[in-house]
């Protein structure tokens, strides 16, 4: 399999001055006829051209209006050569394409009854011959034609110019996207769906006509989404004083679909799952994230389309750029401090885990065999902190000065990573030379700390130290990186205390050397510092800190952040002090003190409910995972849960008043003040469950009868479920009849059931596999049932007979053959073995060799999988 580097890219030969594609859809094959103008790129000037072409059957071939000779081109099953080639010349192809066969779901396929495209990364050469690289951008002209009754919405980029009705009961539509952009920006829908409409004006006074298509049946759970685009386009005409430039803005909602959403100019194309939304069959955290995956594809207008990649190694500068825009996005509509929360408990579990697997890459990497690997948590969520880290650095102010900068000198072009450093450096005349060290080492940076208080000097100093990530892999020696450090000192009394001769009580300090000291002085009394305040860098800090330093942090840090992190700490090192107790059969009993701060939290009245719930959130195991070496995963999880039933019985009376005080019979609203109460009822409740006391599982019941809302229905069928309370099955069976019809729901339904915490639950998996609501097909349904059982069950995915292995490994193997990019995020779930200890790793390693020797492996499962065999 390839190696593609970022060291041999090259300018493209030619650049495309425009492109007209024509395509005649019908229900057997798609008919594509593309002219291309073409133009010497005057920095190469090679006459000879290579155009990305996949699975296509080709018709014809014209060159300036002459078909072309079979000896003037080169055909293989990746794309056309084309030699001795003029400097300006129009290409003619016509190929066919077979869309309904089409399952990897990349290019043209079939969903329901309506043809779609997704084209990123690398899909639009399953649909014609072209430079398919996101530095050529050209002007699209699209005419589609098809069948009028059953084909009556046909869709591309841009704004419609033209359409109507041909004299053989098909009908065609013309599309312009005046804005020049790479192919894997291109979109077409063709098919039977409904749509709802609204406006938008601009700043520039320009109305802007909004529509979101769906298929008949889901048009009543729109408005959602609708208004979420409203929200989205005004906060970025706000905040950023970017401005929407087209005369239409449509989305398109299908329930087959890879990704999360697409950014296509001008034409959006969503899971179904980040669009559709009613009460009664959405949680708080569906809405949410409808907004913030609205908002991010919406944000992406700017920063991708307008500006996109130079190669895909820079996939970081439009896709971490945009996730900190939808990030600031939910911050300023919802709440900022559990955004925060929210966002770093994700990165801490899940990118860390990346980061310190053999899948372990910088945020602009140097490699790949797939590019669809790529699209990581890495790239996303960690190079969302590094542009964070801008803003850290250089204030509001500055970093909009920055992206001002950015747009002036790179709009309509094909930029890297270091493009926007630079911007950023030069709007603000700073050196952020150093900086450049965040997009190339790989890993998490580990800064380590040692803190003094002179008593007699009146001086408090905190050395700094940074260090490598134990699987550095770059091919120079790692180097120090450039780390914001915000933080605050408080006096014994919660004071918090001048930094400097300013007075300033917050600052942020910039760590650029491999050990750095900052001394405070006119300090009278040993102080407790609030270090990272906001998890102000992406780094692993290794600080030894006690539970009363933990508990006064708690009480009193200004930075909601670190007071979250404060009980995460205690938390975690209630947890593995179990553990390690477990491994060693020794008693350990759950300390007083403990107790005694989870319940001063949990009845604060000072603290808003979001941030009581988060609180009360313990440490995923895959967090602890990370904080230790060897794990026994099955112990580590016995551990936790011991931990979780302690708090049910001990804080039984607290838990239960608080689940009365914030149960909310007022109508169903998506506000942060109702989805606050919810969340921290619902934790509540998710721990008097444990304590298996049947007035509980009453509770519970009640509510999942009484409920007026779906978050509450869907918390109380999940805990029944996974307690396997009497009835249980019953309460399944009659949600399945119910809403059989919604896949979304079902899709719920699916997952509760994959992640039920019992030894027959693979059994079930396996017969839920059966049901025709299920299909491997469908990427929603495979990440619901197969990923839920191995990403989240761990009890039965570690199961020590391996059956939860074997099966993962079995349905890689299937998978593969039907949807490779599908398949390859399935075998990522293999890449934290070496967490684990020998014996594990043993298991796990054993169905890793399997699926590395199987035949035939797409490039995407091979090279995670060779990743991970070493
Ligand atoms: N560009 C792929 C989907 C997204 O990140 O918006
Ligand atoms: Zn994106």
């Amino acid at each position: 399999k390839e190696v593609i580097y970022r060291k041999d890219y090259q300018e493209p030969n030619y650049v495309v001055k425009s492109v007209d594609l024509a395509f005649v859809v019908e229900a057997e094959s798609t008919l594509v006829t593309a002219r291309i103008q073409f133009e010497v790129n005057p920095k190469q000037d090679k006459n000879e051209l290579f155009l990305n072409g996949v699975d296509l059957e080709l018709v014809s071939i014209e060159l300036n209006q002459q078909q072309l000779n079979a000896n003037k081109y080169d055909l293989n099953e990746r794309g056309l050569s084309l030699h001795d080639l003029p400097d300006a010349f129009e290409l003619k192809t016509v190929v066919k394409i077979y869309p309904s066969q089409n399952t990897a779901l990349e290019g043209l396929y079939q969903s329901g009854n309506f043809f779609l495209t997704q084209c990123e990364a690398e899909g639009f050469r399953k649909i014609t011959f072209y430079p398919d690289r996101p530095d050529v951008l050209a002007k699209f002209t699209v005419t589609i034609v098809a069948d009028k009754e059953k084909y009556p919405v046909l869709l591309s980029n841009g704004n419609k110019i033209s359409s109507g009705d041909l004299n053989d009961g098909r009908h065609y539509c013309k599309w312009l996207d005046p804005h020049p952009k790479p192919s894997y920006l291109f979109a077409l829908v063709a098919g039977d769906l409904d749509y709802i409409e609204d406006h938008f004006i601009t700043k520039n006074n320009n109305k802007v006509q909004l529509r979101i298509y769906t298929e008949s049946k889901n048009i009543d759970a729109c408005d959602f989404a609708m208004q979420s685009l409203i929200n989205s386009m005004q906060w970025d005409e706000e905040r950023f004083n970017l401005v929407y430039d087209l005369d239409e803005y449509n989305i398109v909602a299908t329930d087959d679909f890879n990704m999360g959403a697409m950014e296509n100019k001008g034409l959006n194309i969503f899971n179904s799952k980040y669009v559709l939304a009613k009460p009664e069959t959405a949680t708080d955290q569906d809405f949410i994230n409808i907004e913030a995956v609205i908002g991010h594809e919406y944000f992406h207008n700017w920063t991708g389309n307008r500006v996109t990649c130079k190669d895909w190694f820079q996939l970081s500068l439009k896709e971490g750029l945009t996730v900190f825009r939808d990030q600031e996005f939910t911050a300023d509509l919802q709440s900022r401090s559990v955004k925060r929360i929210e966002d770093v408990r994700y990165l801490r579990s899940a990118q860390f885990a990346e980061d310190a697997s053999p899948m372990s890459h910088s945020v602009r990497p140097d490699s790949f065999i797939e590019i669809n690997n790529f699209y990581t948590l890495t790239v996303y969520e960690k190079g969302s902190e590094v542009v964070r880290m801008y803003h850290t650095l250089l204030g509001e102010e500055g970093f909009q000065k920055g992206m001002q900068l950015y747009f002036k000198r790179h709009d309509g072009s094909a930029v890297s990573c270091n493009d926007f450093r630079l911007a950023m450096a030069d709007a603000n005349s700073v050196d952020l030379t150093q900086f450049e060290l965040w997009y190339s080492q790989n890993g998490t940076p580990q800064v380590y700390i040692r803190e003094n208080y002179d008593a007699g000097k009146k001086a408090y100093s905190i050395d700094f130290m940074q260090a490598a990530p134990d699987n550095y892999k770059g091919d120079v020696a790692w180097q120090p990186m450039h780390v914001p450090v915000k933080l605050a000192l408080y006096d014994n009394e919660g004071n918090p205390l001048p930094l400097n001769d300013a007075g300033d009580l917050q600052l942020t300090y910039e760590l650029k050397e491999i050990s750095q000291t900052l001394t405070v002085n006119g300090v009278e009394h040993q102080p407790i510092a609030s270090l990272f305040q906001g998890f102000s860098a992406p780094i692993k800090l290794h600080r030894q800190i006690g539970h009363k330093e933990l508990a006064f942090l708690m009480k009193h840090d200004t930075d909601s952040f670190n007071r979250w992190d404060a009980t995460q700490e205690m938390q975690s090192q209630i947890i593995i002090g179990k553990y390690q107790a477990l491994l060693d059969n020794k008693n350990y009993n759950c300390p007083k003190y403990f107790i005694e701060s989870f319940r001063h939290i949990l009845l604060d009245d000072g603290i808003d409910s979001a941030l009581i719930a988060e609180a009360i959130t313990l440490p995923s195991v895959k967090s602890l995972t990370l904080k230790l070496a060897k794990v026994d995963v099955l112990k580590l999880f016995d551990a936790k849960e011991w931990l979780i039933k302690e708090i049910a019985y001990q804080l039984e009376v607290e838990l239960l008043s608080v689940y009365n005080q914030n149960y909310d019979s007022s109508d169903y609203r998506v506000n942060s003040e109702q989805v606050a109460k919810r969340s921290l009822k619902n934790r509540c409740l998710s721990f008097l469950l444990q304590s298996n006391k049947k007035e509980f599982a009453g509770l519970a019941k009640d509510q999942f009868i009484h409920a007026g809302n779906y978050t509450d229905k869907m918390t109380a069928l999940s805990l029944l479920t996974h307690q396997q309370v009497d009835g249980f099955e019953d309460l399944l069976g009659a949600y399945f009849t119910e809403w059989q019809d919604n896949p979304l729901v079902i899709n719920k339904w699916l997952s509760i059931q994959a992640t039920i915490p019992a030894s027959d639950t693979l059994i079930r998996v396996k017969q839920l596999m059966e049901l025709p609501v299920f299909s491997m097909k469908n990427p929603n349904a495979v990440r619901s049932l197969i990923g839920a059982f191995c990403g989240a069950n761990i009890t039965q995915f570690h199961a020590e007979d391996s059956s939860g292995y074997q099966f993962l490994a079995d349905q890689i193997i299937e998978l593969d053959r039907i949807n490779p990019q599908i398949a390859a995020r399935l075998a990522g779930l293999f890449n934290d073995y070496h967490q684990y200890n020998d014996e594990i790793q043993h298991r796990m390693n054993e169905q890793i060799k399997r699926i590395h020797t199987t035949d035939g492996l797409s490039p995407n499962v091979f090279e995670i999988i060779d990743r991970a065999v070493g």
